[in-house]
């Protein structure tokens, strides 16, 4: 995040304001009690590449759309877990699905319906540190508590995984997914009201692929030649445990944001994965709580964005480096055919993700790039019925209580403020006020991101003047595609267009930055029926 508040303040000029932004109050965690763990200190590729294995159906039972029906019906328990993430690293302690995080990956066809029984089977005591003053998390609440989103679904509200519906150990939700949408990469996490940030980082997510005809017949990299890939940061102690930082006061020890020293691809620490000389899909995922990624290839070679949050590009996308906001999905094409017999790593800025071994014995590759993936066509803006302008701000209370973070000036109990009508269009212009870079994440509905512009964030906060100080930045290439989080950049307007189409009902919008979202940066919104 530093290099967008670097960039922030050398894009607009705004050094004085900008000083402004600097909180007052912005924590700085408490140094470790221990002794964190050095990553440089670990072995580089001694790990194979985990693949989370595929969910796979207990047994059939009838739609709740349609009895005659029979859908595929999936037990996926969270439960306390013990996992390698290194070789020479202790089993660490964690919190998945089944025996793994990530947990199992989903797949489904779009317009299959499947059922979900996200059962918590988790201890009754919490192992990371929860802060009590955070909305949902008072002292009066259990401890552990869950409740599994299915990011990127089409889904109706009672099986969006509300973060108020959490439960406890013992009980578990059976959710309902139509999976009436386009092919993409969805991913399945916690959700649960103020400890959010905790139950993700303890390794509660997963992937969910959802596949449909007119991809298929793309002939894109198939079997085991698509890859999952979730993406990081963690932070372990000497003794091979999580370790999550906490602020110095005791009774509110939240921390603004989260970053470790350890990426982990697919559960590991430097992992290689053995490719062919050839083209691989990687269904990459930035699952981190706050870190953005900037990612390459140590060879400086170009690959190919075909996909973004909610599926194909219209074209393939020629890329040297990739920024991954959290929760952004990217799908992309590495062709390793120049390269046989080389070893190509992976790379976050400068700093070693994973190692791919290219064998080097030539092989038939029948896959294909096609020029043309599918077309997304745009939304007109004159199609818009409402025009929402939402804030993204910064609150500090007073000098010891913790910093909220705000979307449009209120908080999550405050009453519904956005209502859009089901099936209409309307745009939501992101006025970031803050020095940091958010994604903002919208349940329900894809979106296209019309563009972004900077404006004068000091003349607003202080005299209420909206004054631009550019032209509107059109979406990156690969952004101009389905989006259901977009990075609202500081000192910017991002403004985005969406059809609220599917289901009426009560979801959520909410930053993407985990600890923004535990402190009050999340809102509940309504989807209502026209009248
Ligand atoms: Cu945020």
């Amino acid at each position: 995040m530093s290099i967008t508040r670097r960039r922030f303040l050398q894009q607009s000029g705004m050094t004085a304001a900008a000083l402004m932004f600097q909180h007052p109050a912005r924590r700085q965690p408490a140094p470790p009690v221990k002794p964190v763990l050095d990553p440089n200190t670990l072995a580089q590729f001694v790990d194979p590449l985990p693949i989370p294995e595929i969910a796979r159906a207990s047994e059939f039972r009838p739609s709740p759309a349609n009895s005659k029906v029979k859908i595929p019906y999936y037990r996926l328990p969270m439960r306390q877990i013990e996992s390698k993430v290194h070789r020479d690293v202790k089993p660490t302690l964690l919190w998945g699905f089944g025996s793994s995080s990530p947990g199992p990956t989903l797949e489904t066809q779009s317009g299959t319906g499947m059922l979900v029984e996200w059962a918590n089977e988790l201890p009754k005591t919490h192992f990371l540190p929860i802060d009590h003053s955070l909305h949902g998390a008072e002292p009066d609440k259990p401890e552990v508590r869950g409740v599994v989103h299915l990011h990127g679904a089409k889904v109706p509200a009672e099986s969006d995984g509300y973060p108020g519906n959490c439960y406890v150990p013992g009980k578990s939700a059976l959710y309902y997914y139509p999976n009436e949408q386009d092919a993409a990469l969805l991913w399945y996490h916690d959700h649960a009201l103020g400890i959010n940030r905790l139950n993700v980082f303890a390794g509660l997510f997963g992937l969910c692929i959802v596949r449909d005809s007119e991809e298929d017949a793309l002939n894109l990299p198939s079997g085991k030649y698509e890859i999952p890939l979730v993406l990081y940061d963690r932070m372990f102690d000497q003794e091979g445990q999580l370790y999550y930082p906490v602020a110095a006061p005791p009774r509110s020890p939240w921390v603004p944001e989260f970053f470790g020293n350890a990426i982990l691809a697919n559960g590991r620490i430097f992992p290689f994965l053995e490719v062919e000389p050839r083209k691989y899909r990687f269904r990459t995922l930035n699952a981190a709580n706050t870190r953005f990624l900037r990612l390459s290839l140590s060879n400086g070679q170009i690959f190919h964005q075909i996909g973004t949050d909610q599926g194909l590009l219209p074209a393939p996308v020629p890329l040297k480096q990739l920024m991954l906001a959290p929760a952004e999905r990217a799908d992309l094409v590495l062709d390793f055919s120049d390269y046989a017999g080389e070893q190509v790593v992976l790379k976050n800025g400068v700093l070693p993700v994973m190692q791919f071994r290219v064998a080097r014995a030539k092989v038939t590759d029948t896959s294909s790039l096609p020029s043309a993936l599918r077309p997304v066509p745009k939304i007109a803006e004159s199609e818009a019925v409402k025009t929402r302008t939402l804030t993204l701000g910064e609150l500090d209370d007073t000098k010891e209580d913790p910093v909220n973070m705000l979307l449009n000036n209120t908080h999550w109990s405050m009453p519904v403020t956005e209502n859009p009508t089901l099936n209409s269009v309307e745009i939501w212009s992101l006025m970031n006020l803050t020095e940091d870079s958010h994604p903002i994440h919208l349940h329900l509905v894809r979106f296209q991101i019309l563009d972004r512009r900077l404006f004068d964030a000091f003349a607003y906060l202080n005299r209420g003047i909206l004054r631009y100080r550019g032209d509107p930045i059109p979406p990156d290439p690969n952004e101009a595609g389905w989006k259901d989080t977009v990075r609202a950049e500081p000192g910017m307007i991002t403004r985005i267009i969406a059809r609220f189409e599917g289901y009426v009902g009560r979801y959520v919008w909410h930053c993407h930055i985990l600890e923004h979202e535990d402190n009050e940066m999340m809102r509940p919104y309504d989807v209502i029926a026209a009248r």
